[in-house]
């Protein structure tokens, strides 16, 4: 028998079945967050693709997808799971496009007593939510996303007040604390750092493994981006989209990772070659941004291959892997929580000029740079080498603003969220900042182009000439960024043998080169 509700008491039980809404940002798709293992009827999760996340900076269309159709998944499995979901699609008539608007509507409409969301990872969007929280009717919490090793809080003890920041220091701390590869106080084999073993280029003939790709139709949010004018760079096949977008693939790429290219990933870790676009890197950035997979399960995964397989994977492999993680990925999160909002308008060189058309169309002779930026455009990826010392080299010697290069990095890759992108660019690559991260710029003439992989066979331009027709830009800017920063740089120990160099050369030689320099800086567009 059928007992027919009153009208009240129906509103009154909704009240209470929904009565705090939790929203999940586009990177917060962690399944074993604490807030996921009860299935509760009073409280409904909220997940919404809105426009002005989708056209902050211009993004490459695999990066919006792959963020849409990770958080369409995500969705779909928490209802399976049993618990409520509220979902905004970006063409969904009644999504007002603001994280705020969305949910002060839910909580009026479906009358929520309270709202809580997990700490962002990006200072835009900590804002954005903060003043939500003053401004929102019903009493607000904030949790921890549980994906770091690091809380914001452990973070900001640990870096305030510092004028520099040790990465070194930093690793050595969180290898100890969180006993990773350590044998009691001190760590397995006695060296914190193998990184002097990983420079290897890569043999000749030698073919790295096929990167896993996967194979997802995800046409109906390409159509969906494309009618609602969503303005994006690089391209993509809407049949075949190769990213992992869930954590039962993220975890299918961490064990291809493991199993497949750990074994070589220190070794060749700063090779670059042209036949292969990932090398034995693991492609993981974007499951870990987006907290498909979390910092110390990837750690884990690979020290525990590394310890049932010590005759496969050598120490020297696994260290420079957990050195990336465990070490650079949330020391960069630290220097972006004690830096900014500051650390984004620095720019230490005062560069100013703006990026050549061909960083968007990979049109240019320079081997090196068409090579990378094509695979950007194509794979919303590059490796770290190809990143620092192709793109952010090149942006460095060639005095190009920060803020565009920024831009540009935060548009192109799909691991680019702003707490990494901005570190890694501005800090690490830039030196914008006058040398908080590195110790020294990493720029670079022809030379280390040539030695680690095989762009230069091929290049319209000459590796081993300086000056004259042909000669590498790359070589005469080099001189160039030194000679004209000698008031900022010479001090430095790091760089000083450079200036003794510098010194020591014929003048005609360095005016021959200052020539060329400033030739090559007067036609970025056509270089
Ligand atoms: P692997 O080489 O397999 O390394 C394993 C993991 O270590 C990565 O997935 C990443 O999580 C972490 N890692 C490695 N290097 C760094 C680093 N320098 N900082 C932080 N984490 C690191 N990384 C991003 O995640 N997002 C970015 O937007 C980003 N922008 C960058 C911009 C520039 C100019 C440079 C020089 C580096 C940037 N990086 C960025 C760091 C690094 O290049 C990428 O994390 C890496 O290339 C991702 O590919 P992978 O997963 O195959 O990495
Ligand atoms: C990058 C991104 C994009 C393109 N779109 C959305 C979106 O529509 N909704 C959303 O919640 N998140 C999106 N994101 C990821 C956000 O930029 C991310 O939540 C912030 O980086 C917070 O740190
Ligand atoms: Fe790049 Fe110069 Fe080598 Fe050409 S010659 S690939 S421009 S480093």
């Amino acid at each position: 028998m059928t007992v027919a509700v009153p009208e009240k008491a129906k509103t009154m039980s909704t009240m209470f079945d929904s009565s705090e809404l939790r929203l999940v940002l586009g990177d917060q798709l962690n399944p074993h967050h604490p807030w996921f293992r009860v299935v509760r009827n009073d409280v409904t999760y909220v997940l919404m693709e809105i426009l002005p996340e989708a056209g902050y900076v211009r993004h490459h269309i695999q990066k919006v997808v792959g963020i849409f159709a990770a958080m369409r998944d995500f969705a779909q499995n928490l209802r399976d799971s049993g618990h409520e979901v509220i979902y905004f699609r970006l063409d969904d008539a009644h999504n007002l496009h603001s994280f705020e608007e969305n949910c002060f509507r839910l909580i009026s409409d479906k009358g929520f007593k309270g709202f809580a969301y997990q700490l962002p990872d990006e200072f835009r969007v900590d804002r954005v939510l903060s003043e939500l929280s003053e401004r929102c009717p019903v009493p607000v919490r904030v949790d921890d996303t549980h994906h770091f090793y690091t809380t914001r809080e452990e973070l900001s003890g640990l870096f305030k007040g510092s004028k520099t920041y040790l990465m070194e220091r930093f690793y050595r701390h969180m290898r100890t604390h969180h006993n990773v590869l350590m044998e009691g106080k001190k760590p397995v084999t006695g060296q914190w750092n193998l990184d002097a073993e990983n420079r290897k280029r890569l043999p000749k003939g030698h073919i790295a493994p096929r990167p896993l790709e996967f194979d997802r139709n995800v046409s109906d949010i390409v159509d969906m981006l494309n009618a609602k004018g969503v303005q994006t760079i690089g391209s993509i096949d809407p049949l075949h989209f190769p990213w992992p977008v869930n954590r039962q693939e993220s975890l299918q790429l961490l064990s291809f990772f493991v199993e497949e290219l750990l074994p070589l990933f220190g070794t060749y870790e700063d090779a670059m070659d042209r036949q292969s676009w990932s090398l034995y890197h693991s492609r993981l950035s974007f499951s870990l941004n987006v907290k498909m997979l979390s910092a110390s399960e990837v750690v884990e995964a690979a020290v525990q291959a590394w310890k049932s397989k010590p005759h496969l994977i050598g120490y020297n492999q696994v260290e420079g892997f957990v050195r990336q993680i465990l070490g650079w990925r949330e020391f960069m999160r630290g220097v972006y929580w004690a830096q900014m909002p500051a650390f984004a308008d620095l720019n230490f060189f005062g560069h100013e000029r703006p990026l050549p058309a061909w960083f968007w169309t990979g049109e240019t002779h320079m081997n090196c740079l068409k090579h990378v930026v094509d695979q950007s455009l194509e794979k919303a990826y590059a490796h770290h080498i190809q990143r620092l010392m192709v793109v952010g080299n090149f942006a460095l010697l060639a005095g190009l603003h920060p803020d565009a290069v920024d831009e540009w990095f935060l548009g192109i890759y799909m691991d680019a969220f702003q707490w990494v992108e901005i570190t890694n660019t501005r800090g690490m690559s830039q030196y914008a900042d006058g040398g908080l991260i590195a110790s020294k710029p990493y720029v670079s003439s022809a030379a280390y182009i040539q030695k680690m992989g095989n762009y230069c066979s091929g290049c319209a331009y000459d590796a081993n000439r300086k000056t004259g027709e042909g000669a590498c830009p790359f070589n005469s800017l080099y001189w160039h960024f030194h000679r004209r920063n000698h008031h900022l740089l010479a001090s430095n120990p790091r760089i000083g043998m450079m200036y003794k160099v510098l010194e020591k050369m014929d003048t005609q030689d360095v005016e021959a080169l200052m020539k060329q320099a400033n030739h090559y800086l007067d036609n970025l567009e056509t270089l």
